[in-house]
């Protein structure tokens, strides 16, 4: 295998545009080189809105390769963690401002690689910029504390360290921004990492490295291995070099995961998802609350683990709130979000198509009324790609399947409630609590439902998606194990503090018992 690039005979890349010649190979980024897997597999990354469009071949990662990236960060750890902060935060920051500049071609590759519409994919490398610019402040302040001691001619402090080398593994819906949330925060805290990107966004998880290392980032800081869960990211949880890891995926894996890290102490952070709610009481600007709904449900494909996918509706506005939105869902274009027009893009792949619509027999068999779509849509071009037609179930009730597990599809429930009391119960029914929202004029309601909605993100007359880097990100319950990435305790996230005791009184002062 080739790596590094176009092979020979193939014409330069244009990221954006599908190609008919062969797919460029890439190999894992390994102390600041490509090199290919030590077992030589391979795996594909297609366009999801076009099959036959191979975006590239990429080495499949196996605990060989992994031991090699986590040998090249271990390597470059004391160099960078002996850099001082202003010094790492300055190549993050030329880092943001490269993404800036390859904002567009970053985002028409995401839109090749994943599918989201153009206009999101440029949202999610903002989220990266912003992300990068954030804690790039930090490089001056990371502040630690002087605390009193009991003790004469004794000063005391704290400052922070990093952990070592960690591991981030990270899922292909927000295929940059998401490592940004994980890698930058870390290597400001001057861990290095090695980073583990989904199989489905290997290329948007390499282009995004290399900002870093053409910002001047030393070879070996960030590490990729690309592949499999079940192999590389198995591997990388479970090395002992690994000092912590951080993850977005499903609970089943963050559970496997977090009992890896548990055993073999680690600390462990987890993202696991959602099942949103939007309640959207009586009283609400109803025209408000369907653009809000048609957003969160549908934007993204409904592939966020923000995603508004339950629509709790006070009844007497249920009927007209589902007309309204089953008339605007239904005008929504589906195709390849690099044509101009489109709404919504394709899904991921096979597997998660048939999940989406396996949840339509689902919500049928429980005997929740499908309003909309609950088809694979076919025909107008949609047939090389993985497209699923927005679909809306009404008479949902709190309990049913559709309305408690995480589909990650372009499928929301209208879930009718007698009132505020009801729809705050079903809203904080399910195992999940990353994102709730309420939609009302009535500020007594309103600051009722802040303080009873159980959940990591509160929204108000706004849709469950929309989070702000410089807020924390995360969830209660299941969504994760009690962390937050972003905002502005972050760095609480990516290191460990260290206390520091200075007797300057030239005698043995022992604690607790020579005070006065
Ligand atoms: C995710 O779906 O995993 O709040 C992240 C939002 C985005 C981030 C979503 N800013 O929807």
């Amino acid at each position: 295998m080739t790596v590094g690039g176009a092979p020979p005979d193939a014409p330069p890349a244009v990221e954006g545009a599908p190609r008919a010649t062969t797919p460029a190979a890439f190999g894992h980024l390994i102390g600041g080189e490509q090199r290919p897997a030590k077992d030589g597999r391979t795996f594909e990354s297609r366009n999801p809105a076009r099959r036959s469009d191979v975006v590239g071949v990429f080495a499949r990662g196996s605990p060989a390769d992994v031991d090699a990236a986590v040998a090249a960060a271990s390597a470059a750890f004391e160099g960078w963690r002996g850099t001082p902060w202003p010094r790492r935060a300055e190549i993050i920051l030329a880092a943001s401002l490269l993404l800036e500049q390859r904002k567009e071609e970053l985002a028409r590759l995401m839109t090749r690689e994943m599918g989201k519409v153009l206009t999101e994919a440029r949202g999610d490398v903002q989220e990266a910029i912003d992300m990068g610019k954030f804690i790039a402040g930090e490089g001056r302040r990371a502040y630690g504390e002087t605390v009193p001691s009991e003790l004469r001619d004794k000063w005391a402090m704290t400052m922070r360290q990093p952990f070592g080398v960690v591991g981030c593994i990270t899922p292909w819906n927000f295929p940059v921004a998401i490592p940004s949330w994980k890698v930058f925060p870390a290597i400001m805290a001057g861990n290095a990492v090695v980073l583990k990107p989904a199989e489905d966004t290997p290329l948007c998880a390499l282009r995004f490295v290399e900002t870093l290392q053409d910002a001047g980032l030393p070879a070996g800081v960030v590490n990729i291995v690309f592949g499999y869960g079940e192999d590389a990211g198995d591997a990388l949880v479970r090395h002992p070099d690994v000092k912590a890891v951080y993850f977005t995926g499903s609970v089943a894996t963050g559970r496997l995961v977090s009992e890896v890290c548990g055993r073999m102490l680690k600390k462990c952070s987890l993202e696991l998802g959602g099942k949103n709610a939007i309640v959207v009481l009586a009283d609400a600007d109803l025209e408000l609350a369907v653009d809000g709904a048609l957003w969160g449900a549908f934007g993204t494909s409904g592939q966020r683990c923000t995603a508004s996918s339950r629509l709790i509706v006070e009844r007497p506005v249920a009927a007209e709130f589902t007309d309204r939105l089953v008339g605007r869902a239904s005008q929504l274009r589906l195709g390849y979000g690099l044509d101009a027009g489109v709404d919504v893009g394709p899904v991921i792949n096979e597997t998660q198509l048939q999940r989406i619509h396996g949840y339509t027999g689902v919500g049928r068999d429980e005997g929740a009324v499908l309003a909309l779509g609950g088809e694979i849509a076919t025909g107008n071009g949609l047939d090389d790609g993985w497209f699923y037609r927005p679909t809306v179930f009404t008479e949902v009730r709190p309990e049913m399947r559709i309305a408690q597990e995480e589909i990650f599809g372009p499928t929301t429930a209208v879930i009718p409630v007698e009132s505020l009391d009801a729809a705050l119960q079903a809203a904080n029914s399910t195992h999940y609590g990353l994102s709730l929202s309420v939609y009302t004029n009535d500020l007594r309601k309103a600051f009722r439902a802040i303080h009873e909605l159980h959940a990591g993100i509160v929204y108000v007359n706004a849709p469950t998606i929309g989070a702000e880097i410089q807020l924390p990100f995360g969830g209660t319950r299941d969504t994760g194990n009690g962390h937050r990435e972003a905002g502005g305790h972050v760095l609480d996230e990516f290191s460990e503090w260290k206390s520091i005791y200075i007797d300057y009184s030239g005698r043995l002062q022992r604690a607790q018992i020579d005070t006065e």
